[in-house]
This record gives C-alpha cells, sequence and structure tokens, in this order.
C-alpha cells in the first residue's frame, strides 16, 4: 500500500525574541527535526513526503538556510517532497519560493507546489492535489477546486494538501484565512486530506474522508500539542491508517497551580520539577484568589521561584497575573491617574451592579485592571 509522511508548519528561521538567547537553540532544534523528518521517510519507506504550509517562518528567511533545506531534502532523492507554499511563506512576488525556483537550486525529487490547483502522481496510484497559497488575505475555498480538479482524476487513491482553518461556526472564523467548511470535507473525493495551519494536531475527518492537522513537528509556542511535536504516517488503502510519528526535540509545558489549595512555596516548586528536563520548556501559571487571607504567599517571590526552578530546565517562565493576593488599592495610583480614575470607575459600577454574577466579574476585571495598569501583572505581556 502507498504510504507518506504528512508535516507542516515547521516555520524554520523564527527569531523565538521572547527567549532570548536561548531562541538560536530551538532554531538549531527546528532544523534537527526537520532532520528527524526525513529520517523518519527512510526508516517507514514512505513514498513521499508533504509539506502542508510554512515550511519557513518569512519569505524572507536566509539563502543558507534555504539550501541546508532544499539539501536535507535532497538526501532522500529519488523519493518525492511536495512543499506547499503556506500563509508565512505565501507564494507572492516576493516569494522565498521565487527565488528558489529563479535560481534553479530545487533539488530534482522537490516539488514546489504552484498556484494553478494541480494534480501530481508520486507513485501511479496516488494523485496528489494542491494549490499553493497566493495571499494572505483569504476567502479562498481551496478544497472546493481541489475536489472538482480530484473528481476527473483516474487515480485510486486521491490526497488532498490545505493549508487553511476549517469553517467551524463560533470557533474559527475568520474570514481572512483560506477556509474549509466540514460539509467541503465530507462531500470530497479525498481518502487524506493533508491540511496545515493549525498548529494543535486535530482530526477533522468526514463522511469517508480523513483529514488532519499534523501539528508542529517542533513545538513553537505553549499549548500546542502534542508537545514534542510529531509527524503524521499515513497508509493509504481501503482503510487509511494515520499514526503518529515523534519527530520534535523539545517538550514545552504548562503547568496551572492553584496556590490557595497549596501549603507553602516548596510544593510549588516540587510540582514544576515534576517537569524537569533539559529539553523542557515549562511555563508554571499561578492563580487562586488569595485576597483578605494572611498567608505564606505575602513573602513570595516570582524572581526566587524563576530561581529554585530554572536550572532544571531549558527554560522556565512564570506567570502569576491571575494570581490575586491582596485587594486593589487605590492608594496604588497618584489622583489624576489613570489607574485611580479605572479603580474609581470600576468601584461604582460595582456598587450599581444588582447581578450578583455581574459583581464578581466586575470584581475580577477591577483586580486584574489594577495588577495590569500597576504593573504587577506577571512577566507575560
Ligand atoms: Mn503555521
Amino acid at each position: 500500500m502507498p504510504s507518506f509522511i504528512h508535516t507542516g508548519d515547521l516555520h524554520l528561521g523564527r527569531p523565538f525574541r521572547r527567549l532570548g538567547a536561548l531562541g538560536k537553540e530551538i532554531r538549531k532544534a527546528q532544523f534537527r527535526t526537520l532532520t528527524n523528518i526525513v529520517d523518519a521517510v527512510k526508516q517507514t519507506r514512505s513514498n513521499f513526503l508533504v509539506v502542508a504550509g510554512d515550511l519557513f517562518d518569512t519569505n524572507s528567511v536566509s539563502i543558507r538556510l534555504v539550501k541546508d533545506v532544499l539539501s536535507c531534502f535532497a538526501s532522500i532523492a529519488p523519493v518525492p517532497v511536495y512543499i506547499q507554499p503556506g500563509t508565512h511563506d505565501v507564494f507572492d512576488s516576493a516569494s522565498v519560493y521565487r527565488t528558489i525556483l529563479n535560481s534553479n537550486i530545487l533539488p530534482t525529487n522537490v516539488t514546489v507546489i504552484p498556484e494553478e490547483a494541480s494534480e501530481f502522481r508520486p507513485v501511479p496510484d496516488v494523485g496528489l492535489f494542491a494549490s499553493a497559497n497566493t495571499t494572505k488575505r483569504g476567502g479562498d475555498r481551496p478544497l472546493r477546486r481541489l475536489s472538482s480538479l480530484a473528481s476527473g482524476s483516474d487515480a485510486r487513491y486521491k490526497v488532498a494538501v490545505i493549508h487553511g482553518s476549517v469553517d467551524v461556526p463560533g470557533l474559527s472564523i475568520d474570514p481572512h484565512e483560506p477556509l474549509v467548511g466540514q460539509d467541503e470535507i465530507a462531500s470530497s473525493p479525498f481518502q487524506y486530506v493533508a491540511m496545515g495551519h493549525w498548529h494543535k494536531r486535530h482530526i477533522w475527518s468526514q463522511g469517508g474522508t480523513e483529514a488532519i492537522y499534523c501539528g508542529t513537528p517542533e513545538t513553537l509556542e505553549f499549548d500546542e500539542i502534542p508537545s514534542p511535536g510529531t509527524v503524521t504516517v499515513v497508509s493509504l488503502g481501503d482503510i487509511v491508517q494515520a499514526e503518529e510519528r515523534v519527530v520534535g526535540t523539545h517538550k514545552w509545558v504548562k503547568v496551572s497551580l492553584d496556590l490557595s489549595l497549596m501549603p507553602d512555596a516548596n510544593a510549588i516548586i516540587h510540582r514544576a520539577n515534576q517537569e524537569a528536563g533539559s529539553r523542557t520548556l515549562l511555563r508554571l501559571e499561578l492563580r487562586g484568589n488569595l485576597a483578605g487571607q494572611d498567608n505564606w504567599l505575602d513573602g513570595l517571590s516570582v524572581d526566587d521561584l524563576v530561581e529554585a526552578i530554572g536550572p532544571n530546565f531549558f527554560h522556565a517562565e512564570i506567570d502569576a497575573s491571575r494570581l490575586v493576593l491582596h485587594d486593589p488599592d487605590p492608594g496604588e495610583f497618584p489622583p489624576n491617574s489613570i489607574g485611580r480614575a479605572f479603580h474609581e470607575i470600576m468601584a461604582e459600577k460595582i456598587d450599581e451592579a444588582q447581578d450578583p454574577a455581574e459583581k464578581e466579574i466586575l470584581q475580577e476585571a477591577l483586580r486584574r485592571g489594577v495588577l495590569y495598569l500597576s504593573g504587577k501583572a506577571g512577566i507575560r505581556p
């Protein structure tokens, strides 16, 4: 049975400015993950590799990086590699792919998917249907075009590549993105739709069509799952099989702790250290309402905590913006300041609110607003 590896959203060349000097390490890790991906193609004896958009973080990546990436793909020749220009590396007039095509540095086994909906035959039984994203403005319905092209094809197995959002009312609608309706997936002639753009791995299969967001192979942000990242190994046949395979190097973990349930600072450190690892990035979110209580947290310093857990991680950061230690104090702000005005307006609204639920929301808004305006909202902007 024909099989292939589906990946996307590598975002090679991303600066990771937030991580400071560690950003360079993560960029190296991204490249290592790329080599893990081509190794996975070899090890699984996959027939081809699909990159569903955002191979590069921008269209202005260095030519050095571009050449390194292309020679990595060339190392699995003659296995075909298909690169779909996505939203970050959109196929416009300034695209990195124009540079690649114009300078004749594209390895013979690598295809940059062009603007118009096209069919490729990586192996005789498989029709691969794709078109490049040519604008970030969107409103496009790429799967419709691919479906009408594919319905006229005699390929035994049909696979589409899409870089865009699933159109789910109330969840995902951004009209400025290429959109795919769930009904379009259900009625499509494809066995598999290889999706990119959303960075969490997610399955959107409908009817007889498997549709999967592969997720980032090397994690780029907290909240991306799974972490470390994976690629999806797809086997075509009467039944399509899609299996995850770990290729990522770094693990990004978010831990949220309610401090009103914790006895002391050591308990926080102990819990954080359960995630320890030299390739682990930790975000520790501290929350809980401890206003009006006399407690151990008065002596707590975010800097001390970071110092205590930091050495056990590749990177550790603490977000204390949801932690309420004290009732808001208007005296924090000078008269006629924005902070004082905010406090007065909110206090008035809280006084006037009839509905207890509304009162609670306003009180929460006051606490968070004061924390924010006084610069105590934690490290995260
Ligand atoms: Mn992306």
